[in-house]
């Protein structure tokens, strides 16, 4: 997700050698200058980054590590401002965001993905209130989003924003929900009557957040036009949508510097798992190639819970992965989000994340046919592989609509996949993995890693 930033750092660092002179650090400088500007970090934010490093480094010794550690945490004042990181509850039950932003920038579907978060990651009760009564499809676009991810919505066609939001708060209540979500039209800061309109709604709401979705694809402009929404109406937090269809992405280290709000989120694709939440010390790992574990964690536990886990890593130590279990896992996967970016929250892979397409566990292909290969399966072929004899074989790909040449080469797979799981699990697989993560949670960036 931050490929074209994290380059450029680590172009930067490795112009540097483990002792160095002045002469190096200068031609390091230039090329952190230059690649940053390249992938559209505000002007103003490199000179700042740059000269602050600069600083540092004469003062502590020209170095690799000084160096490194200088734009480690330079990186991180810039990245840092006064307010709430991630998502914040109100001490007293509901919290209440205001979700607000120019047309088309993405807040419907960010008010999904928050509530999807909430609900499957935070274990929370989600209420959504569809206040854009604006644009005509807005809330029949809300009621899809809603009762594709299980969160009640308060909506009606025929109402005020002002009465819908009225009707939240008091079902919010009564309710105990956890969370409340406005969703509101998309509107121009200089249109004087929506931001009327919307003042009047944070009047009612009083709510404890309200967030400024920007679309990353209009560049160093979604700094302008937070700062704009942060004078007339306050906002508490910015999240970057599109973020995965800017491939500079360097917008992103402007805005807590530039506008004076954190920014609290960013959305890396359409679909509902797709939304990181930016917390510096976790994005300055990630900007420096070196990963991050703890949002990795914080993803998989939500989603795989430990006994579930142990139960399926025993039955891949006794070779007893079965096709029910498959799609059991797959489900699960699925809720994880792009295999992209999860990729690139493990150290060291971000470089290999890059280069790999990103697998889509719905549509692609190869995952098609397995499954309907699977679902041409008995309940008893399903529990054990080992009962698919050739007639088995015809039967279900028949059923599936492919050769018994295409059956064949999955079922191939499959049973290598299950021999390799095997294998990891056992005595050593994992032990590098392990040794990685204690160097990382000793604190700072491995210095190796850059190597
Ligand atoms: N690739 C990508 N597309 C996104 C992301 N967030 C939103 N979109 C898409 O952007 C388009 C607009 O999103 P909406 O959520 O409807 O935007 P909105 O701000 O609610 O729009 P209005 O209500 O009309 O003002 C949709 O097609 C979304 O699928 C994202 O993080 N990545
Ligand atoms: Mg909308």
């Amino acid at each position: 997700m931050f490929d074209t930033l994290t380059d450029s750092f680590k172009n930067a660092i490795n112009k540097i050698r483990f002792r160095d002179d002045e002469k190096a650090l200068k031609k390091a400088l230039s090329e952190l200058r230059k690649s940053l500007l390249k992938a559209d970090v505000h002007h103003k934010v490199v000179k700042e980054l740059v000269t602050l490093v600069e600083k540092d480094v004469k003062q502590a010794g020209i170095g690799r590590d000084n160096f490194l550690r200088a734009i480690s945490q330079r990186l991180h004042e810039i990245l840092t401002a006064p307010g709430n990181q991630g998502f914040v509850f109100a001490s007293k039950p509901p919290t209440v965001v205001l979700m607000t932003g120019l047309q088309g920038s993405g807040k419907t579907t960010t008010t999904g993905k928050l509530a999807y978060m909430l609900k499957e990651q935070k274990r929370k009760k989600v209420l959504v209130a569809a206040a854009d009564l604006q644009r005509l499809a807005a809330v029949e676009q809300l009621k899809q989003i809603t009762s594709q991810i299980g969160v009640d919505l308060v909506a009606n066609e025929n109402a005020t924003p002002y009465e819908i939001v009225k009707e939240a708060i008091k079902k919010a209540e009564d309710g105990l929900y956890d969370v409340l979500l406005i969703d509101t039209a998309g509107r121009l800061a200089i249109d004087e009557e929506l931001m009327d309109e919307l003042a009047k709604i944070k009047e009612i709401a009083n709510p404890d957040e309200i967030f400024y979705v920007a679309d990353a694809m209009t560049g160093i402009d979604a700094i302008r036009t937070a700062s704009t929404f942060k004078e007339r109406v306050g906002i508490s937090g910015v999240v970057l949508s599109k973020y995965d269809a800017d491939s500079k992405g360097g917008v992103a280290l402007g805005i807590a510097k530039l506008v004076g709000v954190p920014l609290r989120f960013i959305g890396s694709g359409e679909k509902m798992p797709d939304l990181e939440p930016f917390i510096p010390d976790r994005i300055v790992n990630r900007l420096m190639g070196a990963g991050d574990i703890e949002g990795l964690m914080e993803k998989t536990a939500a989603v795989i819970d430990e006994k579930t886990a142990k139960k399926m890593s025993k039955k891949i130590k006794k070779g007893q992965f079965n096709f029910n279990d498959f799609l059991e896992q797959m489900e699960q996967m699925k809720k994880l989000g792009s295999m992209k970016s999860i990729m690139s929250m493990i150290p060291g892979m971000s470089s290999i994340a890059k280069q790999i397409d990103d697998i889509d566990l719905e549509n692609s292909k190869e995952i098609k046919h397995i499954k309907a290969m699977i679902q041409s399966m008995t309940p008893k072929e399903r529990e054990n592989p080992d009962l698919l004899n050739n007639s088995r074989k015809r039967r279900i790909a028949r059923g599936a609509g492919l050769s018994q040449m295409e059956v064949n080469r999955v079922l191939k797979q499959f049973k290598n996949a299950a021999k390799l799981a095997k294998r990891l699990s056992g005595k050593g697989g994992m032990k590098q993995m392990q040794e990685i993560m204690k160097q990382l949670k000793g604190g700072g960036v491995p210095p190796g890693l850059f190597k």
